[in-house]
């Protein structure tokens, strides 16, 4: 049962939303929990990773391939079709063991029931590859006719961006080529079909589209059965992706969906029993962080060198498909203790994207590595001066997430440290990886205001991780991520003692002798707000304190309209202590030895309720900071908000008039923490694995495995201890 993400009936208002909970995916594509009849009006996709295109001067995003899937049924000429038809039974379920996506519809109609069951995957062993069986069986005989093939009229947030399409057809297999209009990608969609009955067929070509159309009498009470062997190549994986994509869409239906979906299997068993975390005690938490996990691991860029996961992960075009501070600070971890091999993936991201870093850097007239707040495929940063829309005035508004938020440098650097911790490759840093870090410091000295009077640096005009708050000075989190890269830059070079040569040559291409110096004074020179001596807080920024101190519900009330900006010059929160998303918080959790507990439970108590939680990236850290303070009680709320996010659709779907639903990746990284890290308190520290468990109430018992360099390790938790022992 805890395997199973079901829903029942039609449940139309949900048709979004449950395109995202039933999304599967392999790192190359997301392909959204739709049904196999739906058009673009009902936004189905399949949604490409690291292929982005533009169309005039609406945002960048990336693309969405043609939908192979299509499939529409007509019985006596009528569409059976969940939108328009009744049912008598509907259910839609993903079973995350085997990641398959389940569907099963009887329809009422004036021939009768007819039944369909199908079953997709995208295949866990070929990226390329997306499997579909189908069967129907009618009450009545009946004239059948069925529409399947591929459908190039997709749905884009910015689109379109398909265009020329060009149609291939042999014997089976029909292809859909299309040219993408900014950047001249080629995107090819094959299908070779197998079908265990045969009428009279007929291909048809729209000029989006390609389709069989096969017409039969079908017998009452027989069941018909056919599947779909789906490949999907674009011009940036090879230079001629049709003859790919047909070669491999023959070899998938030579080799058959049972045969193919074995593999499949194997290598998601293969994979849980890395990844899983099991909970005894609490069924519903359970699920949830299994769902967690799951989504987490279908958008796992596993054999795509270089890329990172989006914000939305693969569920569609939303945030521009652009990768954000999400992926260091929420999801990495996830990958660094199941799978390093992905994590390393992530960070090559960010070393293959340095140059669009330093030159977002010198944009704004600094040194060093600014990383893209919303980063795309080459590092250009996809943030717009204008990203959200006003409500009243349908103007675009300026923000100033893209030139203000420069903790993103510190998430990037941070990111690369952690992993070369974890794996202990010095390849990692000599790959790139030190540049990088180096980069990113001398960014902040670049960034850094000396203060004569005070005799310290300061990081002035800035935006935190709470973006209610625009434009201040010396944002906690900022300044302290800001020493911290600092920090790390100076242990790079202590790590590269050993490489001399090594060493010189990239002193010297980065001209960074000088730097050098001017860390290590600015490391000393650099504030960082501490704890108060009387109250054990920290103000979140210059000034802080003094502003309007009230509730989220007063604020909350003072919306004119429900989709209103909180933040921004004249949003409801920016004059008053209520913040978007944990930022002392935040920065407490990932320095937390170095606070006092007591400093720890204020800042909690007085930050958590003037926090709105507003971005789906807060309350995971409330919860692993309550874990670490030894309140689990206090944490469990948390957790289970981030670990079901996903499940009930609750999450903002609206910035202004701009749409951001999608899934939320950076919450189920947040969820696997909040469990590993809070609950179950792992640490690994020069290179021991060690648990000190904090368990909910009702929770009995944990169980998980971490990888660690080439070690695997089990862990088992219970109140009382826990265990850990090498595989
Ligand atoms: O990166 C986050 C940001 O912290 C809050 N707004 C949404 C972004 C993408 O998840």
């Amino acid at each position: 049962m805890s395997w199973l993400i079901s829903e029942e009936g039609r449940q139309l208002e949900k048709t979004i939303d449950f395109g995202n909970k039933f999304l599967i995916g392999n790192g190359y594509f997301g392909y959204r929990g739709t049904m196999e009849e739906y058009d673009k009006s009902e936004l189905p996709a399949c949604n490409l990773s690291g292929i982005y295109d533009q169309q005039g001067a609406s945002w960048r995003e990336p693309i969405n391939a043609p939908n192979g899937l299509y499939t529409q049924l007509f019985v006596d000429g009528d569409p059976y079709d969940l939108r328009t038809k009744e049912v008598c039974a509907h259910q839609q379920q993903i079973d995350m063991h085997q990641a398959l996506h389940q569907r099963r519809t009887v329809f009422s109609g004036k021939s009768g029931e007819v039944r369909v069951v199908s079953e997709r995957f995208a295949s866990g062993t070929d990226k390329h590859l997306l499997l579909m069986s189908y069967s129907f069986c009618l009450e009545n005989t009946t004239n059948i006719r069925l529409v399947t093939g591929i459908d190039g009229d997709v749905w884009d947030i910015n689109g379109p961006h398909l265009f020329e399409y060009s149609h291939y057809s042999e014997g089976q297999t029909l292809g859909l080529s299309a040219i993408s209009g900014e950047m001249k990608h080629t995107i090819t969609v094959a299908d070779t079909l197998t079908t265990d009955f045969e009428g009279t067929q007929r291909i048809f070509e729209t000029e989006k589209g390609i389709f069989r159309q096969i017409e039969f009498v079908a017998q009452a009470g027989q069941t018909y059965h056919f599947t779909k062997s789906i490949a999907i190549y674009t011009s940036q994986d090879v230079a001629e992706p049709l003859k790919y994509a047909v070669k491999a869409s023959h070899s998938a239906n030579q080799k058959g969906y049972q045969a193919l979906k074995k593999e499949h299997q194997q290598e998601w068993a293969q994979r849980w029993s890395m990844a899983d975390v099991e909970i005894e005690g609490d069924d519903e938490a359970q699920l949830a962080l299994r769902y967690s996990i799951y989504q987490l691991m279908i958008i796992a860029p596993r054999n795509s060198q270089a890329t990172s996961i989006p914000a939305r992960g693969l569920s569609g075009q939303t945030y521009k498909g652009a990768v954000f501070w999400d992926t260091e600070m929420f999801m990495l971890p996830f990958f660094l203790h199941t799978e390093p091999e992905t994590a390393k993936n992530l960070i090559d991201y960010r070393i293959k994207t340095l140059d669009g870093a330093r030159a977002k850097a010198a944009e704004y007239g600094f040194r060093g590595a600014f990383y893209a707040w919303e980063s795309q495929e080459n590092g250009q940063d996809a943030c717009s001066d204008y990203n959200v829309t006003d409500v009243f005035t349908q103007r675009p508004m300026r923000t100033y997430f893209r030139d203000k938020q420069i903790h993103i440098s510190a998430a990037v650097a941070y990111g690369i440290w952690e992993t070369f911790q974890m794996t202990g490759e010095l390849a990692l840093l000599m790959n790139g990886g030190a540049e990088v870090i180096l980069e990113c410091a001398r960014f902040y000295n670049s960034y850094a205001y000396y203060r004569p009077e005070k005799e310290r640096f300061e990081l002035i005009d800035v935006i935190g991780p709470d973006e209610y708050h625009e434009r201040v000075y010396n944002n906690a989190y900022t300044n302290k991520m800001a020493a911290y890269t600092i920090n790390i830059a100076e242990k790079v070079l202590e790590q590269l003692e050993d490489s001399p040569t090594y060493k010189a040559a990239l002193i010297e291409k980065l001209a960074y002798e000088q730097e050098i110096e001017q860390l290590r004074n600015m490391k000393k020179a650099l504030y960082v707000p501490q704890p108060d001596d009387q109250t054990g807080l920290i103000e979140q920024f210059d000034g802080y304190f003094k502003l309007e101190d009230t509730t989220v519900d007063t604020v909350r009330s003072r919306l004119i309209d429900p989709k209103e900006y909180w933040g921004g010059a004249y949003g409801v929160a920016a004059d008053t202590q209520i913040l978007k998303q944990a930022d002392v918080v935040l920065l407490l959790t990932l320095f937390k030895e170095e606070y006092a507990k007591e400093v720890k439970r204020k800042n909690w108590q007085y930050y958590e309720p003037r926090t709105e939680h507003g971005s789906s990236l807060s309350p995971c850290i409330y919860a692993l900071l309550a874990c670490d303070i030894g309140d689990p009680e206090w944490a469990y709320p948390y957790f289970m908000k981030t670990a079901s996010v996903d499940l009930t659709g609750e999450s903002k779907q609206f910035a202004g008039t701009i749409y951001i639903g999608g899934t939320h990746p950076a919450a189920n990284g947040g969820a696997w923490m909040a469990a590993v890290l809070g609950f179950a308190g792992l640490k690994i520290s020069e290179g021991r694995v060690s648990v000190n468990p904090k368990l909910p109430k009702h929770w009995q018992k944990m169980r998980f495995k971490v990888q660690l360099k080439e070690e695997i390790y089990h862990v088992e938790v219970t109140k009382e201890g826990g265990k850990v022992w090498k595989q």
